[in-house]
């Protein structure tokens, strides 16, 4: 595996479950293959879980790893060719990317959204670029429109407490004051999608996602419908991902407080397990009682992380 964006890259989600499941009973099994190894971490946006779980699962793996900060003390980086640089900026991307990667033999990238141009986002310009010129493996750690170390930590964690073959999982938005990127709901229904599961999102209108992660998949607008008979509620807040309205690309169209997951909409549901992705405010996407109660699975799933990462440093090194 020389890239890591999409389910299709790790190939046989069984087998690549059978792997974290492997993982997960001995996280050292696989600490000779990352020797004199390193990976770079390079973070352009804030990060908690995907900063240390990252890091761990290099050291599992018996790497060295190093952080770059971007924006704390590296130079302000250009992204865009033909630019005069007579701003605030004082290096390129197309420089700082081979001198990165002459340091390192694994590359991870943290880029958000930037909401600037749709067809910037949504074509990766930033990780293409990584992929493009550094000569390494490079995997996102949540990227433009995708966060895929996220999404198998989340399919992970439905298998190990599903209660049934095929467990009904439904993804809902819920409202978050500020403008949030769409990669975890587009690679979390990308995954569910690839998965032996039955997935249902729901959002209002407006925020359907794009057909490159759902396919021809719609949501169900009614938020109760979609809940009802749930086995896992997954909630989410993303911006307008501009499927259905181009010019409001990157918008918050709604904060209807209705949609914030509390316990009446968990008792629509067959007594459903919680998940989110974390950070979460809450008492705006999910209630203190919810994200408190025993079946809220949000530190599992977040401990998960560890074991999705371990999966995937792991099939990076197996390619060098
Ligand atoms: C980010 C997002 O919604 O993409 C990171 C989530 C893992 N969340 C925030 O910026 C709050
Ligand atoms: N879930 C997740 O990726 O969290 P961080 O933004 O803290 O890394």
């Amino acid at each position: 595996m020389k890239t890591f964006l999409y389910p299709s890259d790790l190939g046989d989600l069984r087998q690549a479950l059978a792997e974290a499941a492997e993982i997960k009973h001995d996280r050292y099994k696989y600490q000779t293959l990352g020797h004199n190894k390193t990976a770079l971490l390079i973070f352009f946006n804030n990060s908690l879980r995907t900063r240390l779980s990252t890091q761990k699962a290099a050291l599992n793996l018996g790497m060295h790893v190093i952080v770059l900060d971007i924006n704390q003390g590296a130079w302000k980086l250009e992204t865009e060719r033909g630019v005069v640089m007579d701003g605030d900026k004082s290096e390129h991307l197309l420089e700082a990317i081979p001198v990165m990667s002459s340091y390192c033999d694994l590359i991870g990238v943290r880029t958000f959204a930037r909401f600037e141009s749709r067809e910037a986002d949504y074509g990766e310009s930033i990780l293409r670029q990584f992929i493009e010129h550094s000569g390494k493996p490079v995997f996102s750690m949540e990227s433009a429109t995708v966060h895929p170390l996220q999404a198998l930590a989340d399919l992970i964690t439905i298998e190990e407490h599903k209660r049934t073959e095929r467990p009904k999982v439904v993804m809902t938005w819920a409202p978050h004051p500020k403008a949030l990127p769409q990669a975890v709901p587009n690679s979390f229904a990308q995954w569910m999608l690839a998965a032996d599961v039955d997935f249902v999102y729901t959002c209002p209108e407006g925020y359907e996602l794009d057909p490159q992660f759902v396919g021809d998949m719609k949501p169900e607008y009614d938020q109760s419908k979609a809940l009802a008979g749930a086995d896992f509620v997954y909630a989410k807040n993303w911006s307008c991902p501009g499927v259905t309205r181009p010019a409001d690309y990157g918008k918050v169209l709604s904060k209807d407080m209705s949609w914030m997951v509390d316990t009446a909409h968990m008792a629509l549901t067959n007594n459903a397990y919680f998940m989110h992705c974390l950070p979460v405010r809450r008492n705006m996407i999910v209630s203190d009682d919810v994200i408190e109660a025993p079946t809220s699975l949000v530190i599992p799933e977040a401990a998960n992380r560890e074991i999705s990462a371990t999966v995937v440093l792991k099939r990076l090194l197996e390619s060098l």
